[in-house]
């Protein structure tokens, strides 16, 4: 299936993709240890960006999926994360919205050497702030955001917040061409004078969006990190006006 952002995403549909993603992404407990280790390999995959039944399309992946795994860490908590880089070019890792110290900040030629390909680099820090955040690729950003490289992360509170679930969704925006492969012409000026490169796909955690109930009375907890490069994204889970559709659109 494919959605373009002028299409609205019937409000069932955009439920129920929000349900399986979260239940893919996992909730992934934090360990005890002050020494909580985690390893990301940057490489080339597949994804069913198009659906079950559509094509998959080629895309880069962090540890084979994009977006990558959810990585739950523990406010205060200082952690080692090795990234591998199994691309053919350089590549480096931001963690969004982290207060960090300088040269964890991942950017290239400015607060570390890039990683080259088949070389790794130890990214350690200790989150402050509890929240929703995300990491992504800081190198052509452009290019390996634009083919896959963006991935969840969670900080959870010292004092655990009560939810009945805690969802999360992941917002992508994908330029696919009519046989379901990502589209060339990164960094087009025509893009860049308007609002960035808009696609004509988003997925909510690397799938089509799908079927989701809700309970009555149940509360959850709903985590929200959109990755486009381009557009923003105007989010609307309860329809538009009139009561039906829009959970999409650009704001
Ligand atoms: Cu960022």
């Amino acid at each position: 299936m494919r959605y373009d952002f002028s299409h609205s995403i019937s409000r069932r549909g955009f439920f129920a993709a929000a349900a399986g993603a979260a239940v893919s992404c996992s909730l992934r407990p934090a360990r005890a240890s002050t020494e909580d280790e985690r390893r990301i390999k940057v490489g080339p995959g597949q994804a069913l960006l198009n659906g079950a039944d559509g094509p998959s399309t080629a895309v880069w992946t962090y540890s084979g999926t994009t977006p990558g795994p959810t990585l739950r860490l523990r406010q205060g908590q200082p952690v080692r994360i090795t990234v591998e880089n199994g691309l053919d070019e350089d590549t480096t890792v931001h963690w969004h919205g982290i207060r960090l110290p300088n040269a964890m900040d991942g950017v290239p030629g400015l607060t570390q050497r890039p990683i080259g390909p088949g070389e790794n680099f130890v990214y350690e820090f200790t989150p402050p702030d509890a929240g929703t955040f995300w990491y992504h690729s800081h190198a052509d950003s452009l290019v390996q955001i634009g083919r896959g490289l963006a991935g969840p992360l969670i900080v959870e509170e010292r004092e655990p917040v009560a939810a009945d679930r805690d969802l999360l969704w992941l917002l992508q925006d994908w330029r696919l061409t009519s046989d379901g492969q990502i589209a060339g012409g990164f960094g087009s000026m025509m893009d860049a004078s308007m609002s960035g490169r808009v696609g004509n796909a988003v997925t909510i955690n690397g799938a089509a969006p799908a079927d989701l109930s809700v309970t009555a009375g149940e509360r959850v907890r709903l985590r929200l990190a959109n990755a486009h490069g381009g557009a923003a994204l105007r989010g609307s889970p309860s329809g538009d006006r009139r009561g039906r559709r829009p959970a999409l659109r650009p704001a």
